[in-house]
């Protein structure tokens, strides 16, 4: 047995009780999927995760790869090789594949599902894998050349790398410097240095496909000047994928990190050893900032769901720990000495931690099925030619509240889980520190939660002008208002109604601030004083909304025939959490709208000496 354990249960709740896919399964895109289906390959893949794929997490960490400079090469232990085996052999990268690219059809939801348990087993693993995704990527933009190379990157089983970051190019993209120089036979000489390029070295696939944002030589300063080439680190025959002579981009140094260690990350030099690095430009068109960020849309949504996976992962953990622990008396026998000692679950504070757990992992992953959704809907119009632009827009206001929330809220509950086991969680017996070093990446890497929470309001919102946050609070307040739960969340729907006012306070205050930003620019400092305040208030009332409406779908549960014992705790946990999360949490809201309407700049007056 590994370190992971899945929450197979609440998978499955989320999909067919609460988000009800099954009315889409069977249609369209969808329809070599069922029902069953899809839960035959969650849980064939729930007894991968628990099992063979987790088992190498903790060696892996002990023994990370090793860097050759010699050589340009790392390394890898066997037991990562291995359980890479485990996911390629087992052919599940085929469910993020389009049918044209050998997928089953499979929709965004269930793939979502599937891969918060591959990423909360063996995080890395999965990272390796994202050959024929990038593939997919590639064959949606590429020439017919391109689109070749695209199919044999999945059937050669290569691996691939996203490559933006540059030493002074991080948050921003735009200052790049590694450049592009056009050759007479259409191919392009990419010259400059990147860093932190993860899986952009490993010693288990016969080739990699990086796919790089250079600027042509000449191109405009920013984003806006980037393109997207392909940069192999073989180059191979067009028609078979044979690789042949080594091209000019070589890994010249591996970091050594907190955790995810597992994951090369990996500075890479392209044409400063004696070899051109050649690399082709994607679709023939200079559109690269836009290419790649169909990629990291993608790993955005990824590294949410890896972050919340982890969550979830670490919350089991610890109950199960705090079953067995014992320790203390009763809080009421107190004075007693003779009383009898109790597991740790009596205590009312370590309840109290075990409940905000449980809150945050079921109501993010909650949140990030939600979104999946909506990457089902637009499948599902794109598929009969309707129009896909609403579901388009929602699921990127909810990319940074995924990516950015269940990131933060993720790291700060993997904590409370450490906490839950005392000075044991501190110790390596237990996987929990490893999960936080491993997880704290999540809110750096893909944009920091500041990038997130600015995206989130000046990108998804303020330049959306509001339609998709309007559509998303719509059935929030749809909810509050209507008689779920049967008289049993009167005062919890009262509570969210609070919180949607709250955060429409918070953003009333924002915008407010921007348009006075016309006449006073520094008011704009007030607004990025507070963007993460209001992408983690979003995120608060996005998970207490859901965390209701599965208390709602579980009294409904409740109040049938023949709910099994087992069924009847899911559901009264269920029911317990949300009205614990809206008593609990919700009403902070209140609060942090008041700190937002009270802004001011004193902070960006202060001399940086004072600090
Ligand atoms: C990284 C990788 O960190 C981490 C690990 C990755 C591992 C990958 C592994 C994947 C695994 C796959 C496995 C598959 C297994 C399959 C199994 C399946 C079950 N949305 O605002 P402007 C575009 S990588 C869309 O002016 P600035 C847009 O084209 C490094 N597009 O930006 C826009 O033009 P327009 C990550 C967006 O001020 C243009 O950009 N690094 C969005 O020039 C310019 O926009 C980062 O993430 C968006 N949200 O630049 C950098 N935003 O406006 C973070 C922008 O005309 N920094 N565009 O549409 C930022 O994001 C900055 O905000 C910036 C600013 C760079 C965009
Ligand atoms: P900086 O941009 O220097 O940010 C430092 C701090 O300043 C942060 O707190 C940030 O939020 C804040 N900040 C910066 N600008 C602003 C702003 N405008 N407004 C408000 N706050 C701001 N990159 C790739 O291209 N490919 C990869 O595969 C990849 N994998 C990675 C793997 C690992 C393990 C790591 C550590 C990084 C990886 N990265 C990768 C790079 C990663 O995406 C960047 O580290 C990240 O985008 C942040 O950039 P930075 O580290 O330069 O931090």
């Amino acid at each position: 047995m590994g370190h992971y354990k899945s929450n197979l249960r609440d998978l499955e709740f989320n999909l067919f009780e609460v988000f009800r896919i099954q009315d889409t399964l069977g249609n369209g895109p969808f329809e070599g999927v069922d029902a069953d289906t899809a839960r035959g390959v969650l849980s064939e893949l729930s007894a991968v995760c628990t099992g063979p794929l987790a088992e190498s997490y903790a060696d892996v960490d002990r023994n990370p790869p090793v860097y050759d400079p010699a050589t340009f090469s790392v390394t890898t232990p066997q037991s990562l090789k291995d359980a890479y085996k485990v996911l390629w052999d087992g052919e599940w990268y085929r469910l993020g594949l389009p049918v044209e690219l050998g997928g089953y059809g499979i929709p965004p939801s269930v793939q979502w599902a599937a891969a918060e348990m591959m990423l909360g087993a063996n995080p890395a693993v999965f990272m390796y894998m994202a050959g024929p995704n990038f593939a997919g990527v590639i064959h949606a933009n590429g020439t017919d050349e391109q689109k070749r190379w695209a199919q044999l990157m999945i059937d050669r089983g290569w691996g691939a790398t996203m490559v933006l970051t540059e030493p002074d190019a991080g948050s921003d993209v735009g200052a790049g410097r590694t450049k592009a120089i056009q050759q007479d036979d259409g191919s392009w000489h990419i010259e400059g240095v990147k860093r932190f390029i993860t899986s952009a070295e490993q010693d288990f696939t016969e080739n990699i496909m990086h796919l790089v944002l250079a600027r042509p030589e000449g191109g405009k300063p920013g984003t806006k000047g980037l393109s997207l080439f392909l940069v192999p680190k073989f180059h191979f025959d067009g028609e078979t994928g044979e690789p042949g002579e080594r091209n000019g981009a070589f890994v010249t140094n591996v970091e050594h990190k907190m955790g995810l260690k597992a994951s090369t990350t990996c500075e890479l030099t392209f044409g400063a050893h004696g070899t051109p690095a050649q690399g082709w430009l994607l679709g023939e068109v200079h559109d690269g900032i836009a290419q790649m960020f169909q990629v990291i849309e993608y790993a955005r949504m990824m590294v949410g769901t890896k972050a919340i996976g982890t969550a979830s992962a670490g919350y089991l953990a610890a109950l199960d720990y705090a079953k067995e622990r014992v320790q203390g008396a009763d809080l009421t026998k107190m004075t007693d000495k003779t009383a009898p000692r109790v597991t740790i679950t009596h205590h009312p504070d370590v309840r109290r931690s075990l409940m905000l757990q449980k809150a945050y992992a079921e109501g993010l992953r909650a949140v990030y099925t939600y979104t999946a959704t909506y990457q089902d809907k637009i499948r599902l119009a794109e598929f009969t030619g309707e129009d896909a632009s609403l579901a388009s827009k929602v699921n990127d206001l909810l990319l940074p509240i995924v990516k950015g929330v269940g990131s933060e809220r993720a790291t700060e509950q993997l904590v409370q889980s450490l906490q839950t086991l005392g000075g044991s969680g501190y110790l390596q017996d237990y996987a929990i520190e490893q999960y936080i070093r491993d997880a704290k990446i999540d809110s750096l890497y893909e944009g920091t939660t500041a990038i997130q929470s600015q995206d989130f309001l000046f990108r998804k919102i303020v330049r959306d002008n509001g339609q998709a946050l309007a559509h998303v609070a719509g059935e929030v307040a749809a909810f509050a208002d209507s008689d779920a739960g049967n008289g049993r969340l009167k005062e919890e729907r009262a509570l969210l109604t609070t919180a949607l006012t709250d955060v429409q306070g918070m953003l009333g205050a924002l915008t407010g601030f921007l348009y006075a930003s016309a006449e006073d620019q520094t008011n704009l400092y007030k607004v990025g004083q507070h963007t993460v305040r209001l992408l983690m208030a979003v995120g608060d009332l996005l998970v207490g909304w859901l965390l209701l409406r599965q208390a709602a779908v579980a009294l409904d549960a409740l109040g049938t025939d023949g709910v099994s014992e087992k069924d009847r705790r899911f559901y009264e946990g269920k029911v317990g959490v949300a009205s614990f999360f809206a008593k609990s949490v919700l009403p902070r809201l209140t609060s942090e709208k008041a700190i937002i309407e009270n802004a001011d700049n004193a902070l960006m007056e202060l001399d940086e000496a004072a600090f």
